[in-house]
């Protein structure tokens, strides 16, 4: 099973450009920590990536809330891809029909398809979701993500609707690369199948501090250690935690991403030596 592989005997294995550049950088690195930058100025987003940069294998965005976007943004964050070596997340969540989707995609304001090496969708209208998604990333060398769970109290996506998710990545495993998730999700959903030759699906994982266990609004956090050894994930995904309160102060941000990061990679660690 995956769970005890490292990252690059895992890259070896994945075919979708995405899902092997994202484990490669996590090995190139030493890094399975992604920041979510969810803040709203262009120049502070600029300021968190650049600072946070060479310490993640991902960088996730919610450009939607940027409040002075323009398309000069996207070059910039392309140029700190490679100056700091990460890959690129837009958390869209789509969640329409295929043809809606596509659109929203691959045209708009923000063109996510041309510059996002992954983004993400709900599973909830069906298998024309992903087909949709598909019809323009797919061409393009992307990985989606489907939402499995989500980390906040009281979550729909339980039970009988995770693992239909886990069987609609199944059925189109050459685009969906894995699923946000706050488990792995290997044999979940499967009857009669065969779990050791599971294919091998990436865990990205939000709803992660040290800190505090929440926050007024239904988030619930869970540490490096219980999402990575205990929980067997891939990738821990970490706003607030990181970017905190005070934007300006980038000396604090790299500190505290230095700190997820080796926690991260240690619970990483002694999950394969297990
Ligand atoms: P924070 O670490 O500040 O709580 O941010 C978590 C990020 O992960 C947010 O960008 C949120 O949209 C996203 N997220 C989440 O928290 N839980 C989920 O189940 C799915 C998410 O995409």
């Amino acid at each position: 099973p995956a769970q005890t592989l490292t990252y690059s005997e895992r890259a070896a294995r994945h075919k979708n450009p995405a899902a092997k550049l994202l484990l490669e950088t996590i090995e190139r690195k030493n890094s399975n920590l992604a920041v979510s930058v969810d803040v709203t100025k262009r120049e502070d987003f600029l300021a968190v990536v650049d600072a946070v940069g060479p310490l993640v294998c991902l960088i996730k965005t919610h450009i939607d809330i940027i409040e002075d976007f323009d398309y000069g943004l996207i070059k910039r964050l392309e140029e700190l891809s490679k100056k700091h070596d990460f890959v690129i997340f837009e958390d869209r969540k789509f969640a329409d029909i295929g043809n809606t989707v596509a659109l929203q995609y691959s045209s708009g304001v923000h063109k996510i398809a041309s510059w996002s090496h992954i983004t993400n969708a709900h599973p909830v209208p069906g298998p024309s979701i992903v087909s949709g998604l598909a019809s323009v990333g797919v061409p393009l060398g992307r990985g989606l993500l489907l939402l499995a769970e989500m980390s906040t109290k009281g979550a729909l996506a339980t039970g009988s609707y995770t693992e239909e998710a886990v069987r609609m990545a199944r059925a189109n495993s050459q685009f969906v690369i894995g699923f946000i998730a706050q488990r792995r999700m290997d044999g979940v959903g499967l009857v009669g199948g065969d779990v050791e030759n599971e294919g091998d699906f990436l865990i990205l994982t939000p709803g992660v501090g040290l800190e505090v266990k929440g926050d007024a609004m239904g988030q619930q956090y869970r540490t490096p250690d219980e999402v990575v050894r205990e929980s067997g994930c891939d990738v821990i995904i970490v706003g607030r935690g990181i970017y905190g309160t005070d934007l300006k102060d980038v000396d604090a941000i790299r500190l505290r991403a230095e700190r997820y990061r080796k926690e991260g990679w240690d619970a990483y660690l002694k999950r394969i030596r297990s």
